[in-house]
Order: C-alpha cells, then structure tokens, then sequence
C-alpha cells in the first residue's frame, strides 16, 4: 500500500511567506491533483508556537539562518514561521486538503524542532505517524512538498530507516538551498536508500 506524504504546503513557505522557498507555490495543483493515484494522502503542517526556540527572535543577538546549540545539537535559525492560528501556518490555498486523511502537526514544543514528520530533531521523540502508517499497512511513501533539503529530507531518511519504500519527487518539492543544503540532502537521502525522481 501506497501513501502519498505532503510535507508543510503552508503559506509561511510560498512567495510572499514569512519562510518563503523560491518558487514554493509552483507544485502545489500539481501535488493536489496527484492525490488522486494514492490509497493514503498525509499531510504534515508547521506548527510553532510564537515562542519557538528555533525563531531567531528568541536568540538575543542572533539572525535568522545563523545556528545555536542546542541540548539535541546544532539547530538552524529561521525568521518567525507557521505560527499555530496564523495565515502563514494555513496550507495554500490551492491544496486539496479535503484529500488528507491525515494531518499531522510537528514543531508545537517550544524546546524542540520537529523538520521530520516522524521524529523531533532530537531524532528521538516520536510524532506518532509512523503508527498510524504501518497500521493502515503502508509499505511504499511517496514524498512532495517544502522544503526538499529540510522537512523533505529529514522525513525521507527516517522513513528509509523506519524500512519504508521511499521515493522523493524532486519536481513536486523546492529548495531552501543554505549553503549547499541541497546538495548535502540529496547525497544523504541517497546514502539511506531513498529514491530520488526529477
Ligand atoms: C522547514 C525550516 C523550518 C521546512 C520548517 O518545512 O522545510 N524548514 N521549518
Ligand atoms: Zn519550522
């Protein structure tokens, strides 16, 4: 069985964003009307509280795309995004949320970023999706969505690691691309086994 998995098509990450990924709003009639070939459509959503610790605003004296340490490792600044109730946070207008079976919010713990749908960045604590996957007896995932060298990414090597089937379509994602992150992605995912389609 074969799932469709739509990684944060939210305003905050389209032209005119708080985060906004070039070209972000390209995919995203593409990604809706995919929907239709999948037995399970899931959709993740960036979902921050305003006081998150992964917002540059929090960090005195620091930028967004600079990076702090954090009690889990080396976390990546990002200008205020997808906070929880905001416009930004919404899913582009375009995307076929009636579709979802699932949504599954990620990032609601001020500590902790979450860029994987499936582990916070602690690599450790659990979003609670891979459960509901393998219950509803998905072996293969396809993976689209923003951005391809973070949220993309990160979800693509724990599900290879889960032992799921995982293709990423490059055509129905875009890049942050901060300081070779794409390349670095792209190498990585293929390092686990994850199949990369343009
Ligand atoms: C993302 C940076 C911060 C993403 C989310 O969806 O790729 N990137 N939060
Ligand atoms: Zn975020």
């Amino acid at each position: 069985m074969r799932a469709l998995l739509v990684i944060d098509i939210q305003n905050d990450f389209c032209p005119g964003g708080a985060l906004a990924v070039a070209g972000g709003d390209e995919i995203v009639t593409r990604v809706s009307a995919l929907m239709t070939e999948f037995e399970a459509v899931v959709l993740t959503q960036d979902w921050h509280p305003s006081d998150h610790s992964s917002f540059a605003s929090s960090h005195p004296g620091k930028g967004p795309f600079e990076s702090v340490e954090m009690p889990y490792g080396e976390q990546t600044l990002w200008p205020d995004h997808c906070v929880q109730g905001s416009e930004g946070a919404n899913f582009h207008p375009a995307l076929n949320t009636d579709r979802a079976d699932l949504i599954v919010r990620k990032g609601f713990r001020a500590a902790i970023d979450s860029y994987s749908a499936f582990f916070e960045n602690d690599r450790t604590t659990p979003t609670g999706i891979d459960g509901y996957l393998r219950t509803r007896g998905i072996t293969d995932l396809v993976l689209v969505g923003l951005a391809t060298d973070f949220c993309v990414n990160y979800s693509a090597q724990d599900a290879a690691k889960l032992g799921y089937t995982v293709t990423v379509r490059e055509d129905l994602c875009r890049a942050i691309d901060l300081g070779g992150s794409l390349n670095a992605a792209r190498a990585d995912m293929a390092a686990r086994g994850v199949i990369i389609q343009s």
